[in-house]
């Protein structure tokens, strides 16, 4: 007699990223993340990179209508429990996102929650959003989002602040907020005047949360903001509330920057394996 199968269904997050042929950053890092929170990881691919640990060397973007036909074929087959977006690279494939997103109930006025790492450049500092790309963000995506999380470079670019200390972490996620998503938070992986501590700052409109975690002495930390972003979106696809599933994602990134390995000749990527069974 064949034994039975014994798979529940668990829950089902989708990425809207690129991909990373170095393995450590974007799509292939959100469907790690996914695998390691024990949800289903789907994805809709927005461009193909070519990089390893030193550069990006090619950006291939889709199609927006086809960025857009894939997130509708899952919702509306497979079903979405959450959504984060990474690099969306272009102007035209945001808003694609933003519409293939009303029509499936994703965002902070449907029932799935939609998180937003409004991914700007790579660590090395190549450009993986267009200039023109950055009011479409705070004009569509945002006012749709359940909850943004961008790092200090991204703030500076979306707001124009240069954040060196905590008051200006604070004013930083009080003008985001302004853009219209549910919650922010502002990382502070960036903020040099934190020698021993990274502090990220939660925001609601009304009251301000620190998280703070240990700073590491490393520079492999390819990939840090798409697994903390995976695995708040994996935790708010349990069903538990922004504020704790943002603390979720933050136990995930401390514990992955801790396993973060060193690969190639650049910066090694953060290790969302630290969750997993070593059953080998
Ligand atoms: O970590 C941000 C990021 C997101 N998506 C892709 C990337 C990177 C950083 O390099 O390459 C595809």
């Amino acid at each position: 007699m064949r034994e039975r199968t014994v798979g529940t269904t668990p829950p089902r997050v989708m990425a809207v990223a690129g991909t990373d042929s170095g393995g450590g950053a974007g799509a292939v890092a959100d469907l790690r993340a996914f695998a390691a929170c024990g949800v289903h990881g789907c994805l809709a691919v927005t461009a193909v990179t070519v990089q390893n640990t030193v550069a990006v060397t090619g950006v291939h973007t889709v199609p927006p209508e086809t960025v857009a036909a894939q997130i509708e074929a899952v919702a509306t087959d497979i079903g979405l429990d959450a959504v984060k977006t990474g690099m969306l690279a272009t102007p035209a494939i945001i808003e694609a996102v933003a519409w293939a997103c009303d029509r499936a109930g994703i965002g902070a006025d449907g029932p799935t929650p939609l998180v937003v790492d409004p991914v700007a450049a790579s660590m090395g500092g190549d450009q993986l959003l267009a200039d023109e790309a950055l009011d479409v963000y705070r004009t569509i995506l945002f006012p749709r989002a359940t909850v943004i999380m961008p790092n200090l470079d991204e703030v500076r670019l979306l707001v124009g602040i240069d954040v060196h200390d905590r008051s200006a972490q604070y004013d930083a996620a009080k003008m985001l907020h302004g853009f219209g998503a549910r919650y922010v938070v502002v990382k502070g992986g960036h903020l040099v005047e934190d020698t021993d501590v990274c502090v990220d700052l939660l925001y609601d409109g009304t009251t301000f949360t620190e998280l703070p975690g240990p700073r590491f002495e490393t520079g492999n930390t390819h990939g840090s903001g798409d697994n903390m972003a995976a695995a708040t979106a994996s935790a708010l696809a349990r069903g538990m509330s922004v504020p704790d599933a943002v603390a979720f994602g933050k136990r995930f990134i401390v514990n992955a920057v801790r396993a973060s390995y060193s690969l190639g000749s650049g910066h090694g990527p953060v290790s969302p394996l630290w969750a997993t069974p070593q059953w080998w």
